[in-house]
């Protein structure tokens, strides 16, 4: 009896499910969005309005960085571990035909070797010297570390990845032909011939982008528990990937050949997400970078127009805290909104940027969601973004701390993004 009852329940469940899910509709009309008041950065819980940036730091940033991991990513863990530690396994000062230095670095988050870990592929311009280190930008990739360059002397993946045939991934490992398959969205070699180091770890290496994910690596190492039963305001996948960031960047920051007080931090949806919500609690970063980062991301929930908050939930529910669900259909309840995750950056310069054939992300969601972090920055005296509304397509804006363009082409990071971010850090970056 029992087990009947067991079974129709889970058949219930997963029919709920499953009509969530075919009965959404996104939204892919501006007329059809509907009326919305963003929450306002600039007045605390308490009532207290924001008028210098003095307030800013020591009460409203605060008390957001608070709500958005309550409610949307979950709590990070503070600091790294005591026990974790790293090495350099593997230097070649003449790689990409003498144009770069690429170095491999394994960091173990406990004293074990074969505990959790992570594995750092960096590649510097030749000139990085412990005289004159180099920014650098940092990102976590896709599809394993060989995917960023055909160089054959980067070390293949050996970890669970998504099957995704176009990416050369069988059975869910990569094979050799995955080698530089997502060359395109890395641009290695013009990154380090403007001057900047490049570093990349597999987010996988942090937590499996599946509900499986949570029973190793990261996950454990802190007892966050399974998806589903995880606390309300625990982590999700997104929380442990940019404590990953993080974590890449201690490494950074004790390489004598990088600048680790300029390192940007970037990535492309889901993992643009995460640049965004890494940015937004750790300072060190010096930059932040958003490409088509979408729901969750840079653009606005309240808007609904495209992916929302309910359709994420139910795709990926190991991305967000629990509590996110709350919001699902009710946006409108939801105590922040992601301008306020943008307005987590400043002063510090953050680009965001879109692409046209990308609605599902709400391209005009995103560049709401920096327009409306422009009264953040102005308490630093920054301008922001100075224009009024939406540029034109490949009519980049880079502003004054914050940055937008929106693309033609599809969802992806092309060389016209990475060319827009060049150009905004060698302003942002190298005075
Ligand atoms: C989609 C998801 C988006 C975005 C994207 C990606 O399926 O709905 O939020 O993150 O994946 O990461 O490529």
């Amino acid at each position: 009896m029992l087990k009947r009852i067991a079974l129709v329940l889970c058949s219930i469940t997963a029919t709920a499910a499953g009509l969530a899910a075919e009965k959404f509709v996104p939204n892919y009309d501006e007329t059809r969005v509907p009326p919305y008041t963003l929450p306002n950065p600039l007045v605390c819980a308490d009532g207290t309005a924001v008028r210098d940036a003095a307030t800013w730091r020591n009460q409203r940033r605060p008390e957001l960085l608070e709500l958005f991991s309550r409610e949307v990513y979950g709590r990070t863990p503070a600091g790294r571990p005591a026990k974790m530690h790293w090495a350099v396994t593997s230097t070649d000062r003449a790689a990409l035909g003498g144009k770069a230095v690429r170095k491999e670095v394994t960091i173990w988050f406990t004293e074990k070797k074969d505990g959790p870990q992570m594995r750092l592929l960096m590649y510097q311009p030749v000139r990085a010297t412990r005289q004159a280190p180099v920014p650098a930008f940092l990102g976590l990739n896709f599809n394993g570390n060989q995917c960023v360059s055909a160089d054959p002397g980067i070390t293949i993946s050996d970890r669970w990845v998504r099957t995704n045939a176009a990416q050369k991934v069988v059975n869910n490992r990569v094979t050799k032909e995955s080698r530089g398959l997502s060359a395109r969205a890395w641009d290695v070699e013009t990154v380090v011939a403007r001057g900047y180091a490049t570093a990349t770890v597999y987010y996988g290496d942090l937590c499996e982008d599946r509900v499986e994910g949570f029973s190793r690596d990261v996950a454990p190492l802190f007892n966050t528990g399974s998806v589903e039963e995880r606390r309300p305001d625990a982590w999700g996948a997104i929380g442990i990937w940019a404590w990953g960031l993080s974590r890449a960047l201690d490494y950074l920051q004790s390489d004598p050949e990088i600048d680790g007080k300029r390192v940007a931090v970037h990535g492309h949806s889901r993992l643009g997400k995460t640049a965004l919500w890494a940015g937004a609690q750790d300072e060190r970063f010096a930059m932040v970078i958003s490409n088509d980062s979408g729901c969750g991301g840079a653009a606005l929930s309240l808007r609904r127009f495209g992916e929302t908050v309910e359709r994420i939930n139910v795709s990926f529910p190991h991305w967000f805290a629990k509590n996110f669900r709350r919001y699902n259909a009710h946006e409108e309840a939801l105590p922040v909104d992601q301008h306020e995750l943008i307005a987590l950056a400043a002063p510090r310069p953050l680009h965001v940027a879109s692409a046209e054939g990308d609605p599902w992300a709400d391209p005009r969601g995103e560049f709401l969601g920096a327009k409306h972090a422009e009264p953040v920055y102005a308490l630093f005296g920054k301008k922001g973004l100075g224009v009024a509304d939406m540029p034109r397509v490949d009519f980049p804006v880079l502003g004054d701390g914050l940055a937008y363009h929106i693309r033609t082409g599809p969802h992806a990071i092309t060389a016209y993004d990475w060319a827009q971010y060049l150009d905004f850090a060698d302003r942002m970056m190298q005075k």
